[in-house]
């Protein structure tokens, strides 16, 4: 099932999400259901709450050389801690959550990452490039943060213009 997405400046994206203490059917179906709506929504990855459900679960799906993303490659990462990381790097973000907007973000270049995947067992990830990015944006998600709180004061008030006019545009 398809679940709607909440976007900018939705208040329920600025909740913090709490930790997964039961991995069981309902929490599988729910992962399923993320999964659908970021593929039906060409996303890479996709944080519970961007579609109301405030707990700390977040999926990725990164496309390999060839830009194809495969079902294997998908990560559902559950209960995330990262545990170290290595220097810095830009990337031009986007997000589901705030349509049509992309701008550049810094992050840390690699991480470790420790992990509950759905069956409730401890996975230790070394993530780098862009699977180390779309952690780290998608664990902003489980803090209540979104990408554009990370841009200098002038670019978010480029941001706050833009996407205005563009909700203007749309109704
Ligand atoms: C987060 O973002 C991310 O504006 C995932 O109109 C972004 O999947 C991680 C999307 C960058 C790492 C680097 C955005 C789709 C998808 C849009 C997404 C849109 C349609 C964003
Ligand atoms: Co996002």
């Amino acid at each position: 099932m398809v679940l709607p997405i909440i976007t900018y400046p939705h208040k329920t994206l600025k909740m913090r999400s709490k930790a997964v203490k039961q991995f069981d059917h309902e929490l599988h179906t729910f992962l399923d259901d993320m999964y659908e709506t970021m593929m039906a929504k060409n996303g890479i990855g996709l944080a519970a709450i961007q579609v109301s459900h405030p707990i700390r679960a977040l999926i990725l799906s990164i496309p390999n050389e060839k830009g194809d993303q495969h079902k294997e490659n998908l990560l559902e990462i559950i209960n995330p801690v990262i545990h170290a990381t290595k220097g810095s790097t830009l990337y031009q973000e986007g997000c589901l959550s705030v349509p049509g907007f992309y701008e550049d973000v810094e992050r840390f270049e690699s991480l470790t990452l420790r992990y509950q995947n759905r069956y409730g067992h401890e996975v230790t990830l070394e993530a780098h490039e862009l699977l180390a990015i779309a952690i780290q944006h998608e664990m902003d998600h489980l803090e209540g943060k979104l990408f554009i709180e990370r841009l200098s004061y002038n670019r978010r008030k480029k941001f706050e213009k833009e996407y205005k006019k563009a909700l203007k545009e749309k109704k």
